[in-house]
């Protein structure tokens, strides 16, 4: 049986008083989330040709959490991302051709087209790779911020993962070692209110899991994370707070994943969720209701909007032309980079 709404899927609601984000920020905003979306509906059209011999986790939906936290990150902050990674990747700065030439598995992909959609890295964006092991980048990254804080050089390590994450001990360890030794990451826990086909409510005991830490004393904040503007300044607080070396921050940013766990299904024929549901959220979409926001508040123009769509148009398409027309690993060296 399909499980209830978990939470309300009420319409989304920005706060107008924006003197705190320049007008730049939230084009930016909009033109990251954008750029995330266009990607993933493309691999979304294509998939099915069977080319991306990949499993693919599209975020789509999703899209707000990644631009929120990453347009507060500078190029040399690090950022691990989980199976889901399209959009952490992509709002950091990642080469989105390296990206799409590893989902269609050739040699110019970002792992030579040996590790797929799970295996995205860019080191000179500050992605230093991700894990398909739900928690496995959570220590790694605070890990990089502990070398961060030996060079004190104030580079600051985000670590992305979802709900099904914190059922694991290993986030536990990590959120008390980085108190204990203050350091400069940020763990951000994308509650999409599913485990591939298990609802929230069945696998946690409580649904707050922004409360989940408070007996360590690491400071937990919930925000709806389709709402880009509320992302961005949990965000940019929690940056803050780590640069100055006032350690890490837990944010819970409470979302919904528009596509099946994997795959381009939406997951209602499945039986886990009802299509009323998958439909309440799609209305709460955090790229077309923040495009109408800002056009309300005349923030931007209908104009600028085309300009950035026909723009980030070019560049899936170039991406794409890159990754199909790159070859792909050689017969004798298909073995090649990987542990034997
Ligand atoms: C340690 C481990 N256990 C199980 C799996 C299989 N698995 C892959 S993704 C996933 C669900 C993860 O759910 P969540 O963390 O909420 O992220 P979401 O897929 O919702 O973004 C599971 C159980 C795995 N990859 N690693
Ligand atoms: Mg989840």
């Amino acid at each position: 049986m399909p499980m209830k709404l978990n939470l309300p899927a009420s319409p989304l609601v920005y706060d107008t008083e924006l003197k705190d984000i320049p007008k730049k920020v939230l084009r930016d905003l909009y033109r990251v989330m954008l750029r995330i979306q266009k990607v993933e509906l493309k691999v979304d059209e294509l998939y099915h040709e069977d080319e991306m011999k990949t499993p693919v986790h599209l975020c789509l939906g999703q899209e707000a959490i990644a631009a929120g936290v990453c347009s507060n990150l500078n190029r040399e902050d690090y950022v691990f991302t989980n199976h889901r990674g399209h959009g952490h990747y992509i709002a950091k700065g990642g080469d989105i051709k390296k990206m799409v030439a590893e989902l269609y598995n050739r040699e110019t992909g970002c792992s030579r087209g040996r590790g797929g959609s799970m295996h995205l890295i860019d080191v000179a964006a500050g992605l230093l790779g991700s894990s398909s092991i739900v928690a496995g980048n959570i220590p790694i990254a605070a890990g990089a911020a502990l070398a961060s804080a030996i060079r004190k050089d104030k580079r600051v390590a985000v670590t992305f993962f979802g709900d099904a994450a914190v059922e694991e001990g290993v986030v536990y360890e990590s959120v008390n070692f980085a108190m204990l030794k203050k350091l400069p990451v940020i763990f951000v826990c994308e509650n999409n209110l599913y485990s591939v086909f298990s609802g929230l409510n069945k696998r946690q005991a409580h649904g707050e899991i922004y409360r989940r830490f408070a007996g360590l004393d690491i400071p937990g904040y919930r925000v709806d994370g389709n709402n880009v503007i509320d992302v961005y300044r949990a965000a940019k607080e929690a940056v803050a707070r780590a640069r100055k070396g006032e350690g890490p921050t837990f944010l819970e940013c409470q979302t919904y994943r528009l596509r099946d766990h994997h795959g381009t299904a939406s997951g209602a024929d499945v039986g886990y969720r009802s299509q009323e549901e998958v439909d309440a959220w799609a209305k709460r979409c955090p790229v077309k209701n923040f495009e109408q926001f800002l056009l309300k508040q005349k923030l931007i123009t209908q104009n600028d909007i085309q300009d950035i769509s026909e723009a980030i148009d070019d560049e899936v398409k170039e991406a794409f032309n890159f990754a199909q027309s790159s070859p792909l690993p050689k017969e004798d060296e298909v073995a090649n980079y990987l542990f034997k």
